[in-house]
Order: C-alpha cells, then structure tokens, then sequence
C-alpha cells in the first residue's frame, strides 16, 4: 500500500463562485450557463459553493476526512482574465493561498490546468477550433508551473477533453454550445496539442510530474463493429495519439478532415508521468445508424441519479486494459455517483447507495492492482455537491452535502465511510 493516496476532487468552475471578483475574467461557462434553456435550473456558477471565500473551512473538512491529497483546477480567467498577455496577480494569489494551505495541513495538493473554463475573449478569437488557443494553453501552463511548480508537485493539462471537445462541439450540451462535428474535431486535435505543448512548458518551469486526464467508458455488447466504433470513441481517440500510436481510425463515416500539421503528433506523444482515470460507467452498445452508427443500450443494473449504470467491474476492466497498454503510473482522478441525497437539518446525511457505489469501486480497483497494476491513488468525485454543468445543481455528487441558501457543509454517510476506509488502510500498511 506504499505509494498509494486517497484524496477527493473538484473544479475551479463547479465550486469556486466568486466570478467577478479580484479581476477574474469572463468564462465560456460564464456566457453559456446565461443562454436560456442551456442550464437544467436556470443557474450559474457564480456563487456556487464559495469555495473561493471558504476555501480554509473546506480545508478542514479534509482534514477531517484523512485526506491525503486534494485535486482542485485552476480557473484561467483568474490567471489571465484575457486569456493571454496581462497576468492577473490576485488570481495567482489565491491559488498561492490554497496551496499553502493545503500543505500545512499536510495534503498533497495534485493540480489541474484546464477544467472547462476557457477564457471568453479566447473563445472569441476560435476558441478550441483555433491552432492559437494551444500557444495560449502552453503559455497558460507556463505561468502557473513557475508560480506554483516549487510547491504542487503534480500537474495535469486537461480534463476530460473528449468533454470538452465532442459535449462542447458536437452535441452542444457543454458550452461553449456548437453543434459541428468539424467544430468538435479541430477542438479534439487542439486541446491534444496544447497539451503537448504545455507538457514542454511545464517541464521547462520545473514541475515535477505532468499528466493528463481522460474519462473512459469501456464499451461491452455483441456486434464487433459497433464495439469497437464506440470504444474508439470513448476511450481510444484521446489515449491513442497520447500513447503515441496516432488517431485511430475515425470512429464517425465521412468525417470531416482534422487539421494535423506536421510535428502535431510528436508534440501529442510527449511522454508524461501518469494517467488520470475518470470513470463513473460502462457502455453497451449495438449497431446503430447515421453519421455515428452506433446505439446504446439500456443498462442491466440500477442506475445513479444520473442515468449511468452501476458497474464496478467496468473499473477492473479498465485498470487491467490500461496497465496492459501504457506502463504510466495510474491514479483514479474521478469516480463517484450523484444521488438525490436530501437534508432536513440532521447531522448526517443518509446515502447508502453512494456508500455502496464507492465501496464496491474501490475494491474493484484494490483487486486491479493486487494484481499488478500501477495504480497511484484515488480521487472520490467529488468532496461537496457542486455545480453539475448544464444539470446545474439538481444533481449532488459530493460525499459531503451543500445546503445552498446556507452555504452550510454536511459530511454525508459516505464521507463518514470513507474516513473510516482510509484510516483501516493507513493501519494496514
Ligand atoms: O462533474 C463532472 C466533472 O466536472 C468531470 N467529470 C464528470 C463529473 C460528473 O459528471
């Protein structure tokens, strides 16, 4: 068990609030989550969780929990509110503060770069479809590995660009809301370069560990073909390229062209330190029609409040996949469930099921690497219900419960299970 951290996760936008203050400049998510309809409840997250006024208190709650390592992004826009150029030095010193603070209370701070939260004025120029966006990531990465490289000793670049890329570009359900799929391809190849390109940059600023982090969604179901189109899609047109072994075959027929240009994949292959896992669910799949023939097929076991069916072996299937196909080291970033969990005023929340999802995960993932696989370290999604994107905050995935009117914190069921799953391991050692 040496060498393995448990820690919980969040993102700048989902939980920070603050929007407009100490000069933080405006977001994609800013712009999108004020277009009527974009947002399940109408909200934003300007206020969200406060975590930007309460950050010392959320702090001690992980303390309570034991944890050891906490995975937070940074906003861009607080850094450079215009994307480039002007640095703003109270969005750095925020995160100065942050990360103090964490390392006094002896938790392993692991960053990530870019969570979503494009700057606006970077959007206005192109955006992800634009070859400039990945020059403005890596001089983005640059800044914040100088002013914070001597203290975080893990970086990430992205999050989950088939996120940002395909929700974003493609189905329009993330912001910034197009609905292209030549738009979520030239998005695809730049958030890979920028990548790439932040990796040099975050080497160059002394950062010790650089990683990446993708969501995966190992893909079960009959017919070969549309088997293996999904997995493309999921899980392999990110890690491919990254891997070294260039994009796979285009999961989609008669793509439009990605704009490659020479030296674009060396730049992708660079090797890195980790690889981010976030995994919540499967997919089944059956052939299907149109542009991306393939059908998802209803789940076969109970499903969380979002839908996504509760599939613990899928997290073995990935971890042993993973190790066969990369020897990188592996850490679990995200995993986790939301639930309608409700508060009338106890001091515990009551959440079995997430008390189950998460147990019934983490041994999945303790069998993995009792077999040998390099797993690092777990991240619960997410340490505080928090702003869900476009469901907004009607879905509640944190192992501690938010009253929002209140701001109040409530350590759910889950959180007192998993404080105690931490210390039995510490003990084990
Ligand atoms: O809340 C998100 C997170 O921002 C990225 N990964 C999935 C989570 C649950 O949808």
């Amino acid at each position: 068990m040496s060498h393995f951290l448990f820690g919980a996760a969040t993102s700048a936008y989902q939980i920070e609030g603050a929007a407009s203050e100490d000069g933080r400049g405006l977001s994609i998510w800013d712009v999108f989550a004020r277009k009527p309809g974009a947002i399940a409840d109408g909200s934003t997250g300007d206020v969200a969780c406060d975590h930007y006024h309460r950050y010392s208190e959320d702090i001690a709650l992980m303390r309570w929990l034991g944890l050891q390592a906490y995975r937070f992004s940074v906003a861009w826009p607080r850094i450079l509110p215009e994307g480039r150029g002007r640095i703003n030095p109270k969005g750095l010193a925020f995160y100065d503060r942050l990360v103090d603070a964490l390392l006094e209370a002896g938790i392993t701070p692991f960053l990530t770069l870019y969570h979503w939260d494009l700057p606006w004025a970077l959007e206005e120029q192109g955006g992800w479809r634009s070859r400039e966006t990945a020059h403005a990531f890596a001089e983005y990465a640059e800044i914040v590995g100088r002013a914070l490289g001597d203290r975080v000793p893990s970086f990430a670049t992205l999050n989950e660009p088939w996120c940002s890329a395909f929700l974003g570009h493609w189905t329009g359900e993330h912001a910034p809301g197009e609905k292209n799929l030549e738009a979520a391809l030239k998005a695809a190849h730049h958030l890979l370069l920028g990548h790439g390109l932040a990796v040099e940059a975050l080497r160059a600023a002394g950062v010790k560990e650089v990683g990446l982090v993708l969501n995966f969604a190992p893909v079960y179901g009959e017919d070969e073909e549309a088997v293996k189109r999904a997995d493309i899609y999921h899980n392999r047109f990110f890690l491919d390229p990254v891997l070294g072994r260039g994009y796979p075959e285009s999961p989609f027929l008669n793509p439009p062209p990605m704009p490659i240009q020479e030296g674009d994949l060396e730049i992708i292959a660079r090797p890195i330190d980790f690889l981010g896992v976030n995994y919540y669910s499967r997919a089944r799949v059956a052939r299907g029609e149109g542009l991306y023939p393939v059908r998802y097929l209803p789940p076969e076991n109970p499903v969380t409040d979002m839908g996504w069916e509760v599939y613990p072996q899928g997290l073995y299937d990935l971890l042993k996949r993973l190790a066969r196909e990369t020897s990188m080291p592996l850490y679990i970033t995200e995993n986790g469930a939301a639930y309608p969990d409700r508060w009338q005023g106890e001091e515990v929340v009551e959440d079995p099921e997430r008390v189950a999802y998460l147990r019934d995960h983490l041994e999945a993932a303790f069998r993995a690497k009792a077999e040998g696989v390099d797993l690092r370290g777990y991240f619960v999604w997410s340490l505080l219900d928090n702003f869900e994107w476009a469901f907004g905050y009607t879905k509640r995935f944190g192992i501690v419960y938010v009253d929002y009117p209140t701001q109040r914190r409530i350590p759910k069921r889950s959180a007192h299970w998993y404080r105690e799953w931490i210390k039995a391991q510490l003990v084990s050692r």
